[in-house]
């Protein structure tokens, strides 16, 4: 009889209930639920919000695409694979979170200027940790990194970003306010995970606080996370705003 589950575990050497494995195989899953949800749902906004819903679906699915080979790479055993797929999808799908701020922030007058900032910060934030990540100096880049970062978190909470939620007021401003706060819990999980990948944190076998943590799988977790949970902040202003 031929298996079902063969497409799924040929070629591969890796043990599915491995929780590197087993993340990338439910976080391939759950973007790509997600992603089907946001775009069928579309026709039910006002032209004005469809472009938000549209940026999440994009942001789920960009991400669902690259689990899809992230999977296959961690299954082989291939970890320098999954950082060179983790990075693409985040240099594309980091830049569209910016743009949701931009987007939802354009009725109280956000500029382009605002948006290139942001994105500007975000690839400093990316391509210093990938450099970290892949050869570098882990501690000198990933601080750049965690700089740039502070620097987009400073943007939206107190900076220009914050300024432009006030003044939008009601639903934006209370939903302004939630992906704020993603941005610095849900995006704290990232450095937590570099360093127990990296050398020259809190030591090689990635011990936190005496738990022993996997960047993989901490980073499967904030990307469900924050991609999941940031278009769903989106999707239900979206629907306030409609109706
Ligand atoms: C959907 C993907 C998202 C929201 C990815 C976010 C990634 C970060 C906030 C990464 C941050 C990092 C640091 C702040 C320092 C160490 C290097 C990084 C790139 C892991």
């Amino acid at each position: 009889m031929t298996n079902l589950f063969l497409p799924l575990v040929a070629d591969v050497t890796g043990n599915v209930n491995d929780p590197v494995n087993f993340t990338f195989f439910i976080g391939c899953m759950a973007m790509m639920a997600a992603s089907a949800f946001f775009f069928l749902s579309l026709s039910q906004f006002d032209k004005k919000w469809r472009s938000s819903v549209l940026v999440s679906g994009l942001i789920t699915f960009i991400a669902a695409v690259h689990y899809w080979y992230m999977r296959d790479a961690a299954m082989a055993g291939a970890l320098e694979n999954v950082t060179a797929f983790r990075y693409v999808d985040w240099i594309l799908t980091v830049p569209l979170m910016c743009v949701e701020f931009y987007l939802i922030l354009k009725v109280a007058g956000a500029t382009k200027s605002l948006l290139n900032k942001m994105i500007l910060l975000s690839v400093v934030m990316l391509v210093t940790g990938y450099i970290g990540e892949s050869g570098g100096d882990a501690v000198i880049w990933g601080t750049i990194s965690g700089l740039a970062y502070f620097a987009i978190a400073y943007e939206i909470w107190l900076g220009g970003a914050a300024k432009l939620a006030k003044e939008a007021g009601g639903d934006v401003l209370h939903a302004h306010k939630i992906l704020c706060w993603f941005v610095l819990v849900g995006w704290a999980i990232y450095p937590v995970g570099y360093m127990a990948g990296t050398e020259g944190w809190y030591g090689a076998a990635g011990l936190f606080f005496g738990m022993e943590l996997d960047m993989q799988v901490l980073y499967n977790i904030a990307d469900a996370i924050n991609k999941i949970g940031f278009g769903l902040v989106i999707y239900s202003l979206a629907v306030k705003k409609t109706s």
